[in-house]
């Protein structure tokens, strides 16, 4: 039949809008349906949209462990790897410090928090964030298998790539492992594209579900805050990556970012860096021709430490929080926000609301009232949706300027906007 066959991005886009569609109906003319409907409907979608999101963490383990056993291994000397690192950790820490600022001199011109009724900052009682310190010793894992069963994503990444070089300077045996990861690495892509394909169904439960109970009341008395934050995002994602993407690889940024739609949709679907691993890699490797041996190790990495939108959203509520609570901040405070936020991302493992918690920790670093939290956390749902898709875009970035810098990215495949589509 001459029926087109629909892209998957074209099917997501497609479960999205139907969702939000739903979504809305649900609520507004079906708000007086009866109970047993309600709890029938929310309950169907709410399985569905979990089921979604725990068939794309059940992969980011394995992914994660085999994909970098896969990439350790096949490095021929261990100075491409110590250069690797330096330059991924490297340009992580600069694109967030970049974010963060660019969010506090958008939050201190644009003020949102001016003036601002208070009378909903009720107490907020706020987890402590990991300190920095910890966070490296924990690096380290006492039990590597403990490690994966609690999806502790840095310690599987540090226990992954020793492992990896372990097996490159283990000769023939060494050889024989390799080999053994390479196939179970095309496995696991494989299973990956598989539950791809139930994403369209996913979406929908996901966006459905949200659009029934988020009241678009607590936007609209928290506009300006909405929009100076989703502004700076989008100018983030869009102006500040395009002129690094285009500066260090010399490639066309808008190929770049046609190519992220996939990654894109999934991590505003999901609000998580790490579920949305999977796909990330897929759409750098299989999309973008980045090299395996790069992407398995600044992907994961990525989605754990790198969170330029997390750091925006940081930098934004600061200010806006400060001018709520008519508190000025002075330059070093500034300082000391930049500096908090861009390590407070790298204790965090990429999961729905993470930002708002380690937000706490900026706010005690500056002496701000953590209760401020109150007055934004109504909207922080939509918002961390949009953050998300810049975490993933910006370690995706950061993974092709490190491929291109290492000569492994096939610059054909990068140019080749059929390369790697999901087709049916
Ligand atoms: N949802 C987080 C992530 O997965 C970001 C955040 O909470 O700010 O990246």
């Amino acid at each position: 039949s001459s029926r087109k066959k629909l892209s998957l991005t074209a099917k997501v886009l497609l479960g999205m809008g139907l969702g939000v569609v739903v979504g809305f109906l649900f609520r507004t003319l079906l708000s007086d349906v009866s109970f047993v409907q309600e709890y029938l409907v929310q309950g169907a979608l709410v399985v569905g949209g979990d089921i979604f999101i725990a068939s794309l963490k059940m992969l980011v383990v394995p992914l994660i462990f085999v994909s970098l056993v896969c990439g350790t291994s096949s490095l021929k000397d261990l100075s491409t790897l110590g250069r690797m690192g330096g330059k991924t950790l490297g340009f992580y820490l600069v694109t967030t410090a970049i974010a963060i600022t660019l969010a506090l001199v958008m939050g201190t011109v644009f003020k949102p928090g001016a003036g601002v009724d208070l009378t909903s900052a009720a107490t907020f009682n706020a987890e402590e964030a990991p300190h920095l310190g910890q966070v490296i010793v924990d690096m380290f894992p006492t039990n590597p298998i403990n490690a994966m069963a609690e999806g502790n994503t840095l310690q599987i990444i540090v226990f992954a790539v020793l492992f990896g070089i372990a097996i490159s300077l283990a000769g023939k045996a060494g050889e024989r492992v390799a080999a053994l990861f390479a196939d179970f690495n095309e496995v696991i892509m494989k299973l990956v594209s598989l539950l791809m394909n139930i994403a369209p169904y996913g979406v929908f439960c996901l966006m459905a579900k949200l659009f029934s109970e988020l009241g678009l009341e607590a936007i609209v008395n928290l506009l300006e805050y909405f929009l100076v934050l989703s502004a700076t995002l989008l100018l983030h994602g869009f102006i500040t990556y395009s002129i690094m993407f285009r500066v260090f690889t010399g490639l066309n940024p808008l190929i770049f970012l046609k190519k992220m739609e996939d990654a894109i949709m999934f991590a505003f679907s999901t609000a998580s860096s790490n579920a949305t691993i999977p796909v990330t890699m897929e759409t750098t490797t299989r999309r973008m021709g980045v090299d395996n041996k790069i992407a398995a190790f600044t992907v994961p990495l990525g989605a754990t430490i790198n969170m330029d939108g997390t750091a925006i959203m940081q930098g934004v509520a600061t200010a806006f929080i400060a001018q709520a609570f008519n508190i000025d901040l002075s330059f070093s405070d500034y300082l000391m926000v930049i500096l908090t936020a861009t390590l407070a991302s790298i204790g965090t493992a990429g999961v729905p609301g993470v930002g708002i918690i380690m937000l706490a920790m900026v706010l005690n670093q500056v002496g701000l009232p953590v209760e401020g939290i109150a007055l934004i956390i109504g909207v922080d749902r939509l918002l961390d949706m949009i953050r998300t898709a810049v975490n993933i875009t910006g370690d995706s970035v950061v993974t092709c300027i490190v491929a291109k810098s290492e000569g492994a990215l096939d610059i054909a495949r990068f140019n080749d906007p059929q390369a790697g589509k999901k087709e049916e």
